[in-house]
């Protein structure tokens, strides 16, 4: 973050066609691809301020009390920085196998890496707008991430929700600066013209909204997280409903289902679309093996060494177990006996949510519980 005192120079120098495509060449040499700009007073911006309104109104944001906290920033920039004027936003490429963990989480945490990127992008904004002011945003920071980056021309949004960026799908994440630097009268006007809803790229498929495990969507981009396994794996603090935690399959963070199937990730030749210095590497001694009889009993230390450097901090050890129980209960086959000793210590666990997660799992795998009920 660099908020250097207010500019008492005068105006700030505008950024216009030629500092834009200088910075864009610095954005790319540090791994911060198509980078955009957009005026936060672009039209644009008010269909999605009205999303963001509707999830809220309508429950939504469940138990992201960030998001709430966070709403009258999302609408107005402003409140985040005085005398913000415009979003320069960029996207990074990342790559991961199927499996229990997302692909988005299988690689060094995206927070980090793209953070330490725009902190050298902004000393290239203050180089060409001296005394201009740059937050960097990467996720944290409450701004509506996705629609900034549709606006500044980076891609569509999907019927999925995700930011597409043609040429490297939605397995892309993103990164701003919110800045006080403005745009020159010609980059605004030239601005992405907006005309019908966001996914009408997507033409008739659905496949997306077809995949769906939970069926999440209550139409096309309008996802409901309280359904979204993402979220029941990520963010929920409570307890998971049981006809959602039978949906969640073998996943312990995060779901790439409606990705996984859209036509726009397709290709085999991805990793030959950007540079090799752009793609987020994987964390040191590589991609972590996931070994779910393990995870559900897992201790402190071991915790923080499947999760160091990754986005799997952002889990809680009580809830990466209790995600490790319900995916051995979604685990279809005959029950070894690791996985029925695993459940039967999940049930007899002194946390009751860890215990009554542990009963429903033996029921579901016909384990005999610790008092011998649960068998069927
Ligand atoms: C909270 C959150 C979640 C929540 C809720 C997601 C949601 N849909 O609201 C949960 C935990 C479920 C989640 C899941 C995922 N997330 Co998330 N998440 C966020 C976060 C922090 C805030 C999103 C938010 O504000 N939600 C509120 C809703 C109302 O806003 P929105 O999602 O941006 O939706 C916009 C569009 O729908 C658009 N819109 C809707 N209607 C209309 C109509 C018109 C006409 C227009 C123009 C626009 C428009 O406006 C809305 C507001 O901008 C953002 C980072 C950020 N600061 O933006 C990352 C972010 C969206 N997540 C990201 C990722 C990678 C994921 C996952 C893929 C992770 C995973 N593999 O499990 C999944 C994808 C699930 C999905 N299909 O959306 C990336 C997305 C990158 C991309 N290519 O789009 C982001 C941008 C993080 C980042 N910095 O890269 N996430
Ligand atoms: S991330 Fe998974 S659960 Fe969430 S909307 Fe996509 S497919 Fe559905
Ligand atoms: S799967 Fe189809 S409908 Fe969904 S985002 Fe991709 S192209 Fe659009």
């Amino acid at each position: 973050m660099t908020t250097p005192p207010p500019n008492a120079a005068g105006p700030l120098r505008p950024l216009d066609v030629d500092r834009l495509e200088r910075l864009r060449a610095a954005a790319a040499e540090l791994g911060l691809l198509h980078l955009g700009a957009v005026d936060l007073d672009h039209p644009g911006f008010s269909a999605s301020r009205d999303a963001l309104r509707r999830f809220l109104a309508e429950g939504k944001a469940g138990s992201m009390e960030f998001l709430e906290r966070g709403a009258a920033a999302r609408l107005d920039p402003r409140l985040l920085l005085e005398g913000a004027r415009t979003v320069l936003i960029a996207c990074v490429p990342y790559d991961g196998e199927a499996g229990p963990v997302a692909r988005y989480a299988q690689s060094l945490d995206y927070h980090t890496v793209i953070h330490s990127r725009l902190l050298a992008l902004a000393e290239r904004l203050r180089e060409l707008v001296p005394g201009a002011s740059a937050l960097v945003c990467v996720d944290t920071k409450p701004l509506l991430e996705r629609a900034a980056a549709a606006l500044a021309g980076l891609g569509f949004i999907g019927k999925h929700g995700c930011l597409i960026v043609p040429g490297l799908g939605s397995y892309v994440l993103l990164g701003s600066l919110l800045t006080d630097a403005p745009l020159d009268e010609g980059l605004r006007g030239a601005a992405k013209a907006i005309a019908g809803a966001p996914w009408d790229a997507c033409g008739a498929c659905r496949r997306c909204l077809d995949a769906c495990p939970t069926q999440a969507f209550d139409g096309p981009g309008d996802l409901d997280p309280r359904r979204c396994i993402s979220y029941l794996t990520i963010e929920e603090r409570g307890p998971i409903p049981e006809a959602l935690a039978a949906k969640i399959g073998e996943r312990i963070a995060g779901c790439d289902a409606c990705q996984e199937v859209c036509p726009y990730n397709a290709g085999a030749d991805r990793r030959l679309r950007a540079p090799a210095s752009a793609w987020i590497d994987l964390p040191p001694r590589g991609r972590r093996a996931i070994d779910l009889v393990a995870i559900a009993d897992i201790g402190s230390s071991q915790q923080r060494a499947l999760a160091r450097k990754t986005a799997l901090r952002r889990i809680p050890r009580r809830h990466l177990r209790r995600n490790a129980i319900i995916a051995l209960a979604n685990r279809r086959g005959p029950t070894t006996p690791a996985e029925a000793g695993a459940l039967i210590r999940a049930a007899a666990d002194p946390d009751p949510e860890i215990a009554a997660v542990g009963r429903w799992a033996c029921a579901r795998r016909g384990v005999a519980g610790p008092e011998g009920e649960g068998a069927t």
